[in-house]
């Protein structure tokens, strides 16, 4: 059968699997958006569904002081002895942890803190060891991967820290990921940082401590040679083995804008590209060590079809799975139901790197119609596309001292400025209607079944090129201003991609 790539699409970065019996199971970085770290299951590589999320209470996580794009990075699943360890730091802690469950679908441990620094933490087990990678330096002072043996239980260390690789030479080796693979151990990394020069590389050796003997052809993967090409950026990843037998990569990588548009604004997504051993043990990858936007494959049987849900409402999504909050919010603010949202502003904006009130969905693809109806009180309330506290545009209704207008405002880094303003009166309702296409959003209000275009602003000033970050645009709904009781009022979300 033929796929396609990315498997997940929006700001899905860093994702590390694991398999237990016939169901692949997925994780994510997820900074500073609550619950952290998403999961998400399959049964057959290319279809992917939101089963849950690893951090769910703030005993777990603590994300009130972290910044844009700090807090939760890249985690680790693994399974081992009928449990799920998911193990990631909180970057802006700089802190290494993990946490544990016998359940998937139900809760997971309060946090288990390991003594070691660097970031992107790895777990391996075998005979009842288990092994703790990151990137970072060691306890002689020698940077690389590092590793220690923990006592799972607890997280403490059994080894000093050790570092075991220094990678194939590109800057910011990050994303160990250690494996037995027919009788060898492999030890994955990522290298080139997350940009354009983001590539996968690997080394092996005959004990899970090293000594490690790298690929000759390292790197195994980059898109990094492939000028005019819509993925770049590919790299950090995990491998798997699927129910035949066949091992797969499972990474992130991003779609640009355009053929020579060099901006993502998307966030990282998630790429399947298959992984083949040759007679001598040492493995390749995708096409001659590329990603493509497809692949044919005999590995996955015709009768499998690629599912894309291409409608997002509050009936078909769930407030639990789909919808994240920035840092721990106050829930008090929030009544959800089936098919509307109040939200209770509060004195915090979107400007500043706190909590507003504030529930969003990640922007899975380029093309796609977001609408939305808002009814006021007070305050201000509406739909934010939202990169990060600088980087977002709004499209909102705002009470003034007359009555309501709409406005759209345009946050690009220190230039913030309401671009448009459109008084309604008395009137404290309408739809809002956002329009995407790859280069562009449109905005538009309509009041009394009249559609009128506010003005227009590009994707590229959200993009991580412009923006900086780890994180994609997440589509926001939120409310500001003080206020005694909820102040605004959502019903008829959708966000239909084409
Ligand atoms: C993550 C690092 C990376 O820790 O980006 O792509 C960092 N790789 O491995 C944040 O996602």
């Amino acid at each position: 059968m033929k796929y396609n790539n990315p498997v997940i699409k929006g700001f899905y970065p860093d994702p590390s699997a694991c398999k237990v019996e016939d169901t692949y199971y997925l994780v994510y970085s997820s900074f500073q958006y609550f619950p952290g770290v998403p999961i998400f299951e399959s049964k057959d590589l290319i279809n992917w569904t939101q089963i849950g999320h690893c951090l769910t209470r703030k005993s777990q996580v603590q994300l009130d002081t972290v910044d844009s794009s700090g807090g939760v990075f890249a985690p680790t699943l693994r399974y081992n002895n009928g449990r799920f360890y998911m193990t990631t730091t909180n970057d802006t802690l700089r802190q290494n942890f993990y946490v544990w469950t016998d359940n998937i679908y139900g809760e997971w441990s309060d946090p288990i803190n390991v003594d070691q620094g660097g970031i992107d933490p790895d777990l391996y087990f075998e005979d009842g060891k288990a092994f703790f990678m990151s990137n970072g330096i060691d306890d002689y002072g020698v940077s690389g991967i590092v590793q220690c043996e923990i006592e799972i239980e607890t997280g403490h260390k059994l080894t000093p820290s050790r570092s075991i690789w220094q990678g194939s030479g590109g800057r910011y080796l990050e994303s160990p990921h250690l494996y037995k693979m027919n009788g060898r151990y492999y030890l994955l990394a990522a290298e080139g940082g997350t940009e354009y020069g983001h590539m996968v590389t690997y080394a092996r050796g005959d004990s899970p401590t090293g000594p490690f003997e790298a690929y000759t052809h390292n790197p195994v993967l980059t898109n990094r040679n492939l000028g005019g090409y819509e993925l770049q950026g590919v790299g950090h990843g995990d491998l798997i083995q699927d129910h035949d037998g066949n091992w797969w990569l499972l990474h992130l990588g991003f779609r640009q804008t355009g053929q020579y548009l060099t901006y993502h604004h998307l966030g990282r997504e998630v790429f399947l590209t298959p992984i083949t051993f040759g007679d001598d043990g040492w493995f390749t990858a995708g096409h001659e060590g590329t990603t493509l936007l497809s692949f044919e494959t005999d590995r996955i049987t015709d009768t499998i079809v690629q599912q894309e849900k291409k409608e997002f409402t509050f009936e078909n999504t769930d407030w639990n799975l789909d919808w994240c909050y920035l840092r721990h919010p106050v829930t008090a603010n929030y009544q959800l139901e089936a098919d509307k949202v109040k939200l209770k502003g509060t004195s915090i904006t979107l400007d500043v790197p706190a909590s507003p009130t504030f529930i969003g969905i990640r922007q899975k693809d380029f093309n796609a119609i977001i609408s939305c109806e808002v009814s006021l009180t007070s305050g201000e309330a509406g739909i934010t596309l939202y990169m990060d506290e600088n980087h977002r545009y709004d499209l909102a209704l705002r009470k003034h001292l007359e009555g309501y207008e709409i406005i759209e405002r345009l946050n690009i880094g220190d230039i913030k400025s309401i671009e448009h303003t459109k008084s309604i009166g008395q009137c404290n309702h309408a739809a809002l209607i956002i329009k995407s296409t790859p280069t562009h959003y449109h905005f538009y209000a309509q009041i009394d079944g009249i559609e009128t275009l506010l003005g227009t602003a590009q994707t590229k000033y959200l993009s991580s090129e412009i923006a900086g970050g780890f994180t994609g645009v997440v589509i926001g709904l939120y409310a500001t201003g003080e206020s005694q009781d909820f102040n605004a009022t959502f019903t008829n979300f959708s966000c239909i991609y084409s």
